[in-house]
């Protein structure tokens, strides 16, 4: 793979389609909603996953393209060279807002994760990785992430997960929430996932996200050698949902080990 290539041009390809976006703030936007009432999806959503197929086929061909909105391949296996878009993480943030959501697209190849790109596209924050070369942030190296204690901990979760819901126990994670110094819920999984890469969250979980929420989020993690694994400590399946919890490494066992290990 010619990976510094493919980096440049969806690194020109993401700026183009944050500027789209921005553009759409002018515009009314169709809204509709997914799978329930606050699964939301816009026009602005499909047209930005149909600009990228459109890029990727147009220069590489041969590339698949798996896509949130359906545009793209149907994928069985990761074999060859595959994208794995998500064209607005955080669309209710995008439509509530106008702020707080990103641009997600994961390249890999054979399986294996190679490119990670999060754009925060109001921000114009960009965080890459690129396999065995590292991750930055606007550019600039992400160092490598150490432990903190759980008490010293801010941790990305949504208040779903703490209250009466269909997935989890809520005293489960609950109990978390009383140990560690604070929580935070940015309502972008990815824009979640990029923190912890960054430092600034320490860690992330969630109850279930799909390929497309944590595709790019998982190859920069790796890079500055955080952890990534379901609730339970298990790998994460990259083409199913998923639960997900992502930490700094030390943090990641500590929380495992006290809070979830036969709990979950
Ligand atoms: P989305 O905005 O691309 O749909 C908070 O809603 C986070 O969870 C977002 O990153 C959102 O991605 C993701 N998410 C995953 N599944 C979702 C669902 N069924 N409904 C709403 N958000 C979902
Ligand atoms: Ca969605
Ligand atoms: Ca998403
Ligand atoms: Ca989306």
């Amino acid at each position: 793979m010619k990976e510094n290539e493919i980096l440049t041009n969806a690194t020109t390809w993401i700026k183009e389609a944050g500027e789209r976006i921005v553009q759409s703030f002018q515009t009314t936007l169709s809204i509709e909603t997914k799978t329930n009432a606050n699964d939301l999806v816009t026009n602005i959503d499909k047209d930005t996953e149909k600009f990228f197929i459109a890029k990727i086929k147009e220069k590489y061909p041969k590339h698949r393209v798996l896509g949130e909105e359906g545009n793209g391949d149907r994928l069985e296996e990761l074999k060859g060279i595959v994208w794995i878009i998500d064209p607005i993480d955080g669309t209710m943030n995008f439509i509530h807002q106008h702020r707080n959501f990103a641009i997600s697209i994961g390249i890999y190849e054979d399986g294996v994760g190679k490119i990670g790109l999060i754009y925060d596209v109001v921000q114009d924050e960009l965080y890459y990785a690129l396999k065995g070369k590292g991750a930055f942030f606007n550019g600039v190296p992400l160092p490598k992430l150490t432990s903190v204690n759980i008490s010293e901990a801010i941790i990305g979760l949504n208040a779903t997960w703490v209250t009466p819901n269909r997935r989890i126990d809520p005293s489960i994670l609950g109990a978390l929430v009383r140990d560690v110094r604070g929580t935070r819920s940015y309502g972008s999984a990815a824009i979640e996932i990029a923190q912890v890469a960054a430092g600034r969250l320490d860690a992330y979980m969630t109850l279930r996200l799909s390929p497309w929420d944590f595709a790019a989020g998982l190859i920069l993690i790796e890079e500055v050698g955080g952890v990534a694994s379901t609730l339970k400590g298990e790998p994460i399946q990259l083409l199913e949902q998923n639960t997900i919890f992502i930490s700094r490494p030390g943090l990641h066992e500590q929380i495992l080990k006290n809070y979830l290990y036969g709990k979950i």
